[in-house]
């Protein structure tokens, strides 16, 4: 019987593709109150009091502010609740979310 070869192995690596990244973006509008956009601030996205403010009165003076940017399952996951919270509020209050480039 022919003396078997040792096989060489390779291994390839297979590195997961860095996963897109999504920018959940909060939208200005003429009626949540001000106090109320810091809360949800706060509650949904994690942020301190001063964190919130700065976020809010950006939106507030230029119409829109990229609040956080996330995964697309957290992104929309987050956006989806913070915008349920307006709802449920009877504001008009509206995040969005964005792809990344
Ligand atoms: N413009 C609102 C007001 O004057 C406050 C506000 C700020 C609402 C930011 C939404 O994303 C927003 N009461």
């Amino acid at each position: 019987m022919a003396p078997s070869i040792p096989q060489l192995k390779t291994r390839t690596r297979t590195r997961a593709e860095r996963p897109r990244l999504y920018k959940v973006i909060l939208l200005n509008d003429d009626f949540t109150p001000r106090d109320f956009v810091v809360t949800v601030l706060k509650a949904i996205f994690r942020m301190t009091e001063g964190e919130a403010l700065g976020v809010m009165m950006t939106a507030h003076q230029r119409g829109a502010c990229v609040v956080a940017v996330f995964t697309r399952e957290i992104a929309e996951e987050k956006c989806l609740r913070a915008n349920d919270e307006g709802r449920r509020a009877g504001h008009p209050l509206a995040f969005t979310t964005e792809r990344e480039e």
